[in-house]
Formats: structure tokens, C-alpha cells, sequence
């Protein structure tokens, strides 16, 4: 019995089968944790969540910006974008059924010692913090008013966490922060604009992990979201998006023995 993680998917249903077959994953045995990003831009997102779906007693899937934007596709609440790769899941005849699973979805998760979120989280949250704010969402999100939470998602403004904002932007930040954070202002404010490598980061920015005073320092935080670091283990950091919808390949980390196993992207994924 193992865990695995495994990371942005978007849609490579190819990909994901030949990462499931190198790991030799056993539903019912081993456990699959998702680091969220399950869908869209490759080909394949419909049949992914439908494999998510069937297996769902041995997946711990989270929430990742893309999930959130299909969902509000989906309820009519923004159009899809011409590099949208969801149609055929919206007309599935189990769409809504696949949908109400994503929905049901938490934005954190944490379980033997280990914290998995899409993005990232702010220095000033320890790991309880993190744990309530995903649950505020998830509530939301489960609740009558979903529709209102996911309309009011979109911006990026609050730019920082404060204890006294005002619901509805309190969950804004808190979504934008698990599902889209990369880097930090000086003065703590998340940056939405630098999604490239770390050497070409400008000085005035730093990666939300390398912040002095991260209160999360101790806790093994795995996470997706960022493509161009690729593959990040050290200090108990582990960025595991390497690519895969860019052509470059899907990785999976064991959580016991921290062990990773990579798999090309397969090319009729893209
Ligand atoms: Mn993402």
C-alpha cells in the first residue's frame, strides 16, 4: 500500500494512464492524491475526471485554478476561452454528475503529516489557518450559493490577507492564494503577473515557499500550478507541475519514501 501524488494533469488522459502504469497503482490498495489542475487544455479532460470519478474512494483530489474555471463555464458564469479544451465534457451525458464531484472538491488537504494545495499559501497562515480558510470555501462552494462564490472568485484584488476583509473578498484571497499564488511582493502582496523561471524572477518578487517567515516552514507542502520551476524537492517543498500539457512530462512522488517517478507527455494528449 502506497500513496501518490501526482500533478497538474490538464486533461493528458494518455500521459496520466502511462504514469499510473509505471507507479503499478492498485485501486482499493494504494491512494492518489491530486494536486489539482485536473482538467482542461488537453484532450482528454472528460475521461480523466471519468476515471477520477470511478476510482473515487482511492482519490484525494483537490481544487486548482483551471477546476475552478471549468466550474464557472459550466454554470454559465463566464464564457470558455478560445484555448478551453472543454466541450466535449460539458455535452457528456454524465457531465453533471462529473461536475458536482469537482464541486464537492476541497482547496486543501492534509493528511499523514503532509499538506497538499494547487498553488501555494500566505507566510502569515500556519497549517490550522490554511485548513479552516479551505473549509470556508468548501462550504460556500457545497452550499446554495455557489453561483455567488463563483462569480465573485474573479479578481485579483485584495491583494493581501487581512483578518477584517469582508467575506466575500476573504474567500477571494484565500482562492486566488491556494489556487493561483507563485510569487510575493516585498510587502506581501501576491503577484499574478511572473509565472516564469525562477532566475529570471525580478528582484522585487520572491516565491511565496522562500518567504523568511513562512509559519508553514515544518509542515511538507506539495503542490502544482508552477510549470516553469519543474521539479522542486528540497526543505520540504515539493512543486511537482512539470509540464505535462506544455510537452514535457507528468510526475508522481511516492509520500512515503519520496521516490518520483516521471512520464512523458503523450503526444495525443496535445
Ligand atoms: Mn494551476
Amino acid at each position: 500500500m502506497a500513496t501518490y501524488v501526482i500533478g497538474d494533469i490538464q486533461g493528458c488522459y494518455y500521459s496520466f494512464l502511462k504514469l499510473l502504469k509505471k507507479i503499478n497503482f492498485t485501486p482499493r490498495k494504494d491512494n492518489l492524491w491530486l494536486v489539482g489542475d485536473l482538467i482542461n487544455r488537453g484532450n482528454g479532460s472528460l475521461q480523466v475526471l471519468r476515471w477520477c470519478y470511478k476510482h473515487k474512494s482511492s482519490v484525494k483530489a483537490i481544487l486548482g485554478n483551471h477546476d475552478l474555471h471549468a466550474l464557472a463555464a459550466k454554470y454559465n458564469i463566464i464564457p470558455l476561452d478560445n484555448d478551453d479544451t472543454l466541450d466535449k465534457l460539458f455535452k457528456a451525458k454524465d457531465s453533471e454528475k462529473l461536475f458536482d464531484w469537482l464541486r464537492s472538491l476541497p482547496l486543501a488537504h492534509y493528511e499523514k503529516k503532509h499538506l497538499m494545495v494547487h498553488a501555494g499559501v500566505l507566510p502569515n497562515w500556519n497549517l490550522k489557518d490554511i485548513l479552516q480558510l479551505s473549509r470556508e470555501v468548501s462550504k460556500s462552494l457545497l452550499g446554495k450559493k455557489y453561483i455567488t462564490l463563483l462569480k465573485n472568485m474573479y479578481g485579483n484584488e485584495p491583494s493581501q490577507w487581512s483578518n477584517t476583509l469582508t467575506k466575500n473578498h476573504r474567500l477571494r484571497v484565500v482562492i486566488n492564494t491556494l489556487t493561483r499564488l507563485r510569487a510575493l511582493k516585498k510587502n506581501g502582496a501576491i503577484d499574478f503577473s511572473y509565472k516564469g523561471e525562477l532566475k529570471t524572477m525580478p528582484k522585487n518578487l520572491i516565491p511565496w515557499f522562500e518567504h523568511p517567515k513562512r509559519r508553514t516552514k515544518k509542515t511538507p507542502i506539495i503542490f502544482g500550478h508552477w510549470s516553469a520551476l519543474g521539479l522542486v524537492v528540497k526543505d520540504n517543498i515539493f512543486a511537482i507541475d512539470t509540464g505535462c500539457v506544455w510537452g514535457r512530462s507528468l510526475t508522481a512522488i511516492e509520500l512515503e519514501s519520496k521516490h518520483i517517478f516521471s512520464v512523458k507527455t503523450d503526444k495525443k494528449d496535445i
